[in-house]
């Protein structure tokens, strides 16, 4: 792909990005910090298609977009961003091995383990701190936080894995 080509596709992607990120909502009203939205799908792609960083690129100009568009959070961000990483590096690396279906689905199944058990340590030592609650409290929401993090990068696996061949396609020759 030429540089010129792979500039203006990292720039697309982060601006679709960063509109899909303005569709967040909570999922759990127990931990409604916590907020679904399909943005990662696109970073997630561009990694699978143009390769992982271009993938980080298209994250982290999604997270920076959004923190200046809407947020004003850079903690939020910043858990969005590393959630995101967590994800994506294994993912992308697994399925680069052989791509295939197999290393691809491989590649998922160990990005949501991934995400789910770095988010769920990460989110242990911020919350307390974020929310100044203490860590009794912080345990409770355990399974929401681990929840949350696998149903949300289930979902970008799925639709990724259904759209991935078909926009790779767009971008051949
Ligand atoms: N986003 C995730 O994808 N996974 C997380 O584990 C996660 N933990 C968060 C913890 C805190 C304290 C905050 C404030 C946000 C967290 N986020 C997480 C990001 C959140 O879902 C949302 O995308 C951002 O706050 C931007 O609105």
């Amino acid at each position: 792909m030429k540089k010129v080509t792979r500039i203006a596709t990292i720039g697309i992607m982060s601006a679709l990005a960063t509109g899909l990120m303005f569709l967040e909502f909570p999922i759990f009203p127990s931990a409604n910090f916590l907020k679904f939205d399909p943005s990662d799908i696109l970073p997630i792609l561009s990694g699978f298609i143009f390769g992982p960083l271009d993938g980080v690129l298209v994250l982290l100009i999604k997270d920076l977009l959004f923190y200046l568009l809407k947020s004003g959070d850079i903690v939020g961000i910043a858990m969005n961003f590393v959630a995101g990483v967590s994800f994506l590096l294994p993912a992308v690396y697994i399925y680069r091995v052989r791509k295939n279906r197999v290393f691809e689905i491989m590649g998922y199944v160990v990005g949501v383990l991934s995400v789910t058990g770095i988010m769920t340590v990460l989110n242990m030592l911020v919350v307390p701190l974020y929310w100044k609650i203490p860590m009794s409290e912080t345990v409770k929401l355990l399974p929401y936080i681990a929840g949350f993090n696998a149903i949300k990068f289930s979902i970008d696996s799925v639709v990724n894995g259904l759209i991935r061949e078909r926009i790779s396609k767009i971008f051949e020759n």
